[in-house]
């Protein structure tokens, strides 16, 4: 899908994040702050089963559609009324850019709130229609929630950056990791491991388990490109500390949306192509972990640190590549046209049965 965003001022954020992170909070939150340093604010509420939200929504999709209605006309559980929600409401995502682009002249950020059941962005089609769609026309930053208290164990955290590295590859959207509930807990932990690997690594050694915590390990070195290209900030969305900050990443990570978005193609083809040519034995058997030798891709690098034994800082030699990483997936375009057809076979299996009423 190529999308040419027109460069406008007005901000979309996507709040998205894990149930109980603080989402709806910090929604609430972006509004009041944005309020007093005399911005305005647009909210859009995409959660269909939450029942009572402590701000006023100028979209609410709650309005559009019956979640419980949902769940017995197509006798579905919880879960997979709230997916068929969204993916309904995406098939009159045309109605809402309308609406949001005949409020751009007043609006300085639109805020969107979401349903914790983050397969809406993971793998279902919905979350990609509605953030593409809007991206299409407003820079826009995807905004992760992580429940800090609940992130403290190495494993959870890693998981829950899985989520949101396959949220960012897959929306193409530069992304924030807001580390929320800090007047909970010390959010230091959670930075030190995003932004050194030996500090994570230290925790691992500590758990007790060989499977996790090599699992976790291996997990952690292979998002060390993801950690790279994001930012992440601190917050406490109930107490306001922390807003300055995030109120500025949300702008640099606006200010990047053009070229993110531009250059991915282009960097990932060209780290693929790379990483087909694999380093000289003379190279990689004198390399050290953290100074890693330039004729090395990342992806090479990493799988090396994978195989190395915990605690070791050693020279290592060079550990053998598995096939997967030896071979390129340039199947870019495949994809955007399988995503294409996916949205035309969502637009054919709902063609007017729900009318939208948004606004
Ligand atoms: N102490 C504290 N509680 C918070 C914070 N943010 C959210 N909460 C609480 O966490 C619970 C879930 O928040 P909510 O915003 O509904 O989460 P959502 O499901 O992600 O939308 C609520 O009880 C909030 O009051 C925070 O920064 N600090
Ligand atoms: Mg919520």
């Amino acid at each position: 899908m190529t999308t040419i965003c027109p460069n406008r001022n007005t901000i979309a954020c996507f709040v998205i994040g894990m149930a109980g992170s603080g989402k709806t909070t910090l929604v609430q939150r972006m509004a009041s702050e944005l309020s007093k340093r005399e911005q305005s604010t647009y909210l859009i509420n995409l959660d269909p089963a939450v029942i009572q939200i402590p701000y006023e929504p100028n979209v609410d999709i709650r309005d559009t559609l019956n979640y419980k209605d949902v769940q017995i006309e197509f006798q579905l559980g919880p879960n997979g009324a709230i997916l068929t929600a969204l993916n309904l409401f995406a098939t009159r995502i045309d109605q809402l850019v309308e609406l949001l682009e005949s409020r751009e002249e007043q609006v300085d950020t639109f805020v969107v709130d979401t349903p914790g059941q983050v397969e809406v962005f993971t793998w279902s089609s919905s979350g990609s229609i509605i953030a593409e769609s809007i991206a299409s026309s407003f820079p826009t930053v995807l905004l992760y929630v992580v429940d800090s208290p609940r992130a403290t164990k190495p494993l959870t955290f890693v998981s829950n950056m899985i989520y949101a590295c396959s949220i960012m590859y897959r929306m193409q959207l530069p992304l924030v990791v807001v580390l929320n509930k800090k007047d909970l807990v010390s959010t230091e932990f959670a930075q030190q491991w995003l932004s050194d690997f030996d500090t994570f690594d230290e925790a691992m050694q500590q758990l007790e388990g060989d499977y996790s915590s090599n699992l976790a390990r291996s997990m952690a070195l292979a998002m060390e490109e993801f950690y790279r290209v994001i930012s992440c900030c601190s917050i406490s969305a109930a107490t306001g500390e922390g807003m300055d900050e995030l109120l500025n990443c949300v702008k640099k990570a606006a200010n990047e949306f053009s070229s993110f978005r531009g250059e991915k193609n282009h960097i990932s083809v060209n780290e693929e192509t790379a990483s087909l040519e694999r380093p000289s034995q003379a190279t990689t058997s004198t390399t050290t972990i953290g100074a890693s030798s330039s004729q090395e891709t990342s992806r090479q690098r990493i799988w090396k640190k994978v195989n190395q034994p915990a605690g070791q800082s050693e020279p290592i030699q060079d550990a053998p590549l598995p096939k997967s990483l030896e071979t390129t997936s340039l199947g870019e375009e495949e994809n955007m046209l399988e995503e294409e057809e996916e949205y035309q076979a969502l637009l054919d299996q709902f063609p007017t049965r729900w009318h939208s009423t948004v606004e």
